[in-house]
Parts: structure tokens; C-alpha cells; sequence
């Protein structure tokens, strides 16, 4: 067996389905390996988008996403998906070529260090070699997986590629530490924690990605019943917590910003479950007291907590359901009221007879099944997206809100239709995010995938721009030219269509019927509601 095949027999082992990737000389022998191992190989338009594909993948999978890159300029190309899958916490195996082991020292041409390139953006950065490549990959898969999850950058020299594998196990370890039973009832410690939420009469759960992971939704919901307790959650977290819910109390730090943490402000206990402070936008400023429950401790100190609880989220917050009594601190009322006004507020700014941003969210959420997976892109609209799109399940609803890196929406789509082709998936995005990233509507057309794009054209880069305005500054290196939607569409291989009005979007929705490619809605919005609520 060589290199390239161990490599690819390991992954398909772990579960790996996809790899993501564009290749060069030194990629070779692994595509080939891929093509006879059954690892399908999906040919991205460039490697930013398929690191893209490879972190959503993980998203959606929980499992490594896999992604490949020729040297040099195929490596630097990658770094921002590597990073973005660093920032979002999101397992990740990058394989990049390197030129022969002997040159790579002193040769020049396309050499860049791979381990000071991808260092600070990854948890390793190591070279696969003959003599130890099985158990680098075996350390590559549980390094990724461990909390927090992230990327690990595997460089794969020419001359290693093919070369007989003098390390060839494979073992596949286990990607979760068994959860040791937590005997809450019986611990002194725990009779602390079980008084301090018992003495708690407004308190509220913020859950995040960590609870997400952890797969903690179950406990969450019981744990909020319980203690009759509403629950906020992260922006990436979205579905951790059905939003149809009673307990549901909005999204923290998209729309409508200063309402939930006006609501955050008014608890009396903060149990933030699996909340990673990647996600926040400004710094904390709440001072009520505060239980950390992590996978990991809180080592970040972006927001202080005094006491800590770590080890696997769901069992903890099981426990902390089973040994915590008493009556329901919050009617389902007063939640509901909360919502109500939430609500309201999300659909501040809108503008009479004019398609806004938020009729796009609510059209097409009415025209998708429960089930739908949206991935929405970095700007305005995300803001809105994030509130506004009821999401009902963990790993429905994409974006990227750690490295929050434009472009990611459209390779996330991919991704979703090729991960669960049984399921609609909507992809809203910007038209500055689109344009960076277009050209992979081409692919999804070759690979006879139908996710629906939807476009909210405002010739804009409108979240900058809004910010020159606030400064009373002119949009300036802010705006771009119109995009004919229609016809970028068709040139990709995809369906178009251009909408202004609420009825044009709603009919264009009601007629679609599943295709064997994209169709791609330029919904021409008015901007207003943006600069009413941002
Ligand atoms: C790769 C990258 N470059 C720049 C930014 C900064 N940025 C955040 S939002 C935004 C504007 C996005 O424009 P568009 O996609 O049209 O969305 P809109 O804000 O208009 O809804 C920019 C430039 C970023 N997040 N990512
Ligand atoms: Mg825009």
C-alpha cells in the first residue's frame, strides 16, 4: 500500500465520504488512490471554496471534513478556509503537496513553509512520511475531533505520495472520551451548584456551539423545562433548541442585538452551556453571576464566570436537570411575551410595497420543509437571517461566525445537498458574497444538485457601507455594480430568476419543482430595513 492509499483507505474508515479539493502535480497519486478507494474527489473552483465545502461537511457530519491543495500558491489559497474551520471550531484534515522531501530546504520555486503558513491557524501542522504515516493520521483524526475541534494541515511531499507505506495500520480512534456518569445527588460540590440554581429566580440558559457538538439538545430542552428557564442561543448554535420551543428566547448577536441582551441583562443566573466566545460580537459586559459549563474551562475569560462546570456538556446538564428542583423560575407567558416583542423588532424598518429583506427570510422559509438546511453568507442579511430563520433541528442551519469569512454560504450549500441530497437547501447570500465565490454555481450544476440560492441584491457591500454612513462618510469602495442574476445564472448552468416584489418572489417559489440543477432567485430588496435596525 502506498502513502496515498493509506490515506485514503483511513479516511473512508473514519467515515470520510468527500474530499474537497483542486490539485497539482503533487496530488497526483492521491487522486488516483481517492478514484479506486471510493473517497469521491470534488473539484472546487478554487481552494478557498473547497476548504469551504470541507468545513461544512464537518458541520453537517460531525466527522473531519477533507479537503487538498496542491503547494505553493494551492496552500496559500486554502489558509483562509483553514482558518475559518480554526475560528468556527469545526474538525478538519487539509492535505497539502509539497515538492520533493530532499529539495524542500533549499529549493525556492512554489516552496513556502507549511508548518509556519498554517501554524497559527490550525491545531497541527505536521508532514506525512513512509515510516510514520499511519500514525500521524490516526493522531491527525483524534486531534481534530478532541474539543475544542478544529483543522489539522497534513503536508504530503511528491516523492511521499507513492512511496511504499512503511507505517501502513490503521487505526481508527475513538472521536469521543466515554462520558463518565456525573453522581450529582451524592456531592458536596453539586449541593452547591443544585442551591445556587435553586435560589435563582430569573435565570437563563445561553447555549452554544459546545452544547451543539456535544449533541446536548435533549438535556438542554429538559434541563430549560425544569427549571422553567428560557434559553438563548449562539448564532452557530441555531437548531440546538428547536425555536418552536416555548422556552426558545431569540438569537444572541444578529438582529436585534440590544433586545436579547437587554433580556440577558434582566436574569439573576447566566448558565452558559457549551457558549464559546468566539461568537461574540462586542465585549460582555453583564455582571450577574455566572456558571461556565464546557467542554473545556474557561481559559478564554472573555466574559468571567465563578464557578465552572467541565466535562461532556449533555451529561452535565442531564445531571444538573436531575438534581436541580423546585418551581418554574419563568412562565411560558412572560417567554412568549419576550418573543412577541422580539419579533416586533425584527421586522422594524420595513418599507410598505417594497421587497425587504425580511419578507425574503419569510417567503422562503414558508415555501421549505422543517427539515430544509439554510447556510446563509457574512453581511447584512446574515443578521437577519440569524434571527429570522426559524431553525428546528442542530447542524440545519450554516454560517460561520467565528473567522465569519464572506463566501461561505454557496460552498456550505454544496456541501449540505451533497452530505444530504434528500433534503432542500437554501443558501442565502450577499451579492458582494456571491460575486467572490460565483463561479462555484458551475459545479453545482455539473454535480446535478438543486439547492436554491437566494440573493439579496443591494449593490453593496451594505454592512461596510452602513458604517461609512453612521460616520456621515460617503459609500465609497463600498458599492459594485449591479449583477444580471438571471444571466450569470444561465451562464453557469444553473436556473435564474430576478424578483422585486414580495408576489414575484412568492409565485417564483410556488412554481419551483425539483431540478437537476441551482436556481439561483436575485431578490432585488430594499436596503432600508437595514439602516433602520443596523
Ligand atoms: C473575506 C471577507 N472579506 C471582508 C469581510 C468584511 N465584510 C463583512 S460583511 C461585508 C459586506 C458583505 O456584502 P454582501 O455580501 O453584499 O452582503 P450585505 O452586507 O450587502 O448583505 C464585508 C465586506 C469579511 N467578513 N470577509
Ligand atoms: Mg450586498
Amino acid at each position: 500500500m502506498n502513502v496515498s492509499e493509506l490515506i485514503v483507505r483511513t479516511l473512508r474508515e473514519a467515515g470520510v465520504r468527500h474530499m474537497f479539493g483542486y490539485p497539482g502535480d503533487p496530488s497526483v497519486e492521491v487522486l488516483e488512490a481517492a478514484r479506486r478507494g471510493g473517497l469521491e474527489f470534488v473539484l472546487a473552483r478554487r481552494e478557498g471554496t473547497a476548504g469551504l465545502m470541507a468545513e461544512a461537511t464537518g458541520m453537517l457530519t460531525g466527522l473531519p471534513g477533507v479537503c487538498l491543495s496542491t503547494l505553493g500558491p494551492g496552500s496559500s489559497n486554502l489558509v483562509n478556509a483553514v482558518a475559518n474551520a480554526w475560528l468556527d471550531r469545526v474538525p478538519m484534515l487539509a492535505f497539502s503537496g509539497q515538492i520533493e522531501t530532499g529539495r524542500e530546504p533549499t529549493f525556492t520555486h512554489q516552496v513556502l513553509d507549511h508548518g509556519r503558513l498554517f501554524g497559527p491557524v490550525c491545531k497541527w501542522a505536521t508532514a506525512i512520511q513512509p515510516h510514520t504515516a499511519g500514525g500521524v493520521l490516526r493522531k491527525a483524526l483524534r486531534t481534530a475531533m478532541a474539543e475544542r475541534p478544529g483543522p489539522v494541515h497534513l503536508t504530503t511531499a511528491a516523492d511521499v505520495v507513492g512511496a511504499e507505506a512503511k507505517d501502513d495500520r490503521i487505526v481508527i480512534p475513538p472521536f469521543t472520551a466515554r462520558e463518565f456518569p456525573l453522581a450529582f445527588a451524592a456531592d458536596a460540590a453539586a449541593a452547591d451548584v443544585a442551591a445556587r440554581i435553586g435560589k435563582a429566580r430569573r435565570p437563563v440558559i445561553l447555549a452554544g456551539i459546545g452544547a451543539l457538538r456535544a449533541g446536548a439538545s435533549a438535556a438542554l430542552a429538559r434541563l430549560a423545562e425544569t427549571l422553567g428557564c428560557p434559553v438563548v442561543v449562539a448564532p452557530m448554535a441555531k437548531g440546538v433548541l428547536a425555536e418552536d420551543h416555548p422556552l426558545y428566547a431569540g438569537t444572541l448577536d444578529m438582529a436585534c442585538n440590544d433586545f436579547v441582551w437587554q433580556f440577558l441583562a434582566g436574569c439573576d443566573l447566566l448558565l452558559a452551556a457549551g457558549f464559546d466566545a468566539v461568537e461574540l460580537i462586542k465585549p460582555w459586559k453583564l455582571t450577574m453571576p455566572t456558571i461556565h459549563i464546557d467542554s473545556m474551562p474557561n481559559t478564554d475569560q472573555v466574559y468571567p464566570a465563578e464557578l465552572e462546570l467541565v466535562g461532556p456538556v449533555g451529561a452535565i446538564l442531564e445531571a444538573l436537570a436531575a438534581g436541580c428542583r423546585g418551581e418554574p423560575r419563568w412562565s411560558e407567558k412572560e417567554v412568549a411575551a419576550h418573543r412577541n416583542a422580539l419579533t416586533a423588532q425584527y421586522y422594524e424598518g420595513r418599507v410598505a410595497g417594497r421587497l425587504n429583506p425580511t419578507d425574503v427570510i419569510d417567503l422562503v422559509r414558508r415555501a421549505s420543509p422543517r427539515e430544509a438546511i439554510a447556510t446563509t453568507d457574512v453581511g447584512s442579511h446574515k443578521l437577519l437571517v440569524g434571527q429570522g430563520w426559524t431553525s428546528y433541528a442542530p447542524r440545519a442551519t450554516l454560517m460561520t461566525n467565528g473567522l465569519s469569512s464572506m463566501g461561505f454560504s454557496l460552498p456550505a450549500a454544496i456541501a449540505a445537498k451533497l452530505v444530504h441530497p434528500e433534503r432542500p437547501v437554501v443558501c442565502f447570500t450577499g451579492d458582494g458574497g456571491l460575486a467572490m465565490v460565483q463561479g462555484e454555481l458551475q459545479l453545482a450544476s455539473s454535480l446535478k444538485i438543486d439547492p436554491l440560492v437566494v440573493v439579496f441584491c443591494d449593490d453593496s457591500l451594505n454592512r461596510i457601507e452602513l458604517k461609512q454612513a453612521k460616520r456621515k462618510y460617503p459609500s465609497w469602495g463600498t458599492l459594485i455594480a449591479p449583477t444580471d442574476i438571471p444571466l450569470l445564472a444561465r451562464s453557469m448552468g444553473c436556473e435564474g430568476e430576478a424578483v422585486d416584489s414580495p408576489a414575484a418572489l412568492e409565485r417564483v417559489l410556488a412554481a419551483r419543482r425539483p431540478s437537476d440543477r441551482p436556481l439561483v432567485i436575485g431578490a432585488r430588496i430594499d436596503p432600508a430595513q437595514y439602516a433602520a435596525q443596523f
